[in-house]
């Protein structure tokens, strides 16, 4: 069994597509992020990075195994079931390459990208216009892969098409009307929206959405001193800087 802390977050849903892809038994385990759970000295024991998605796989033939950080799950998982990342060779690396793309862009853009647009407070123009812009240019990208090979990764579907297709779905869903770059039918990238609909065609990316829709977010009950905690604002601001 594996366990799966969990929170309503794509990097979440990640793991829990790959899981029902691959068929490994897990249970999530939920972590209120918003109610600051991930520090504590037991999850932190897991994950000195204090985020979700965290496993534990009590499988593991070598013992129990912990792994922090979406993609290295992902990567760990499609080499315990040998799916989902050829085995050697540059298939290999590339579908290596546009998972790191995913790891190193995608994610980390979207993470700044939403919290300028949704939580911030007013006055963040210059920091809006900046991640927008990225964002724009990293779709730009995909767009262009898209249109030579139906998978980020190339011929077949692979563990980088799990690390972009919750970002790339959650965006649409959320953000359409006000971003509409982001909109999974707009006409600037017909190949991510054929890519997103064949990912969705797919039964284990079904089951993981489905999985998904369990949880529950604790964001509409947190208190503004959670909120600033979780976002290191406020009391929890570092200020020692020469340029303040
Ligand atoms: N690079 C990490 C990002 C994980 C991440 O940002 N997780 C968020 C969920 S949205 C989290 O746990 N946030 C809690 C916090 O920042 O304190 C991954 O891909 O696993």
């Amino acid at each position: 069994m594996i366990d799966l802390y969990a929170s309503t977050t794509p990097n979440v849903l990640k793991i829990e597509i790959m899981l029902e892809e691959t068929a490994l038994p897990y249970k999530l385990v939920p972590v209120n992020v918003w109610k600051g759970e991930q520090f504590t000295e037991d999850f932190l024991g897991l994950n000195p990075n204090a985020k979700v998605p965290v496993i534990v796989d009590h499988d593991d033939p070598e013992g129990p195994c912990t792994v922090f950080e979406s993609a290295a799950i992902l990567l760990y998982l499609a080499e315990k079931t040998e799916l989902l990342l050829p085995k050697s060779g540059p298939a290999r690396y590339v579908v290596i390459e546009w998972l790191v793309f995913q790891a190193a862009n995608l994610g980390p853009m979207n993470g700044q990208f939403n919290h300028f647009e949704r939580y911030a407070p007013g006055g963040n123009e210059y920091a809006l216009s900046r991640y927008t812009t990225e964002l724009k240019r990293q779709y730009e990208v995909m767009e262009r892969r898209l249109a030579e090979v139906p998978w980020l990764g190339g011929d077949t579907f692979s563990i980088a098409d799990i690390a972009a297709f919750p970002w790339v779905l959650v965006q649409s869903n959320r953000l359409k009307e006000s971003f509409p770059f982001l909109d999974r039918d707009s006409t600037l990238h017909p190949n991510i929206g054929a890519w997103l609909r064949r990912c969705e065609e797919r039964p284990g990316v079904q089951r993981g959405l489905q999985a998904h829709s369990t949880l529950k977010s604790g964001f509409p009950d947190a208190s503004e001193d959670e909120l600033d905690r979780i976002f290191g604002r406020g009391r929890y601001a570092y200020r020692d800087s020469a340029k303040r």
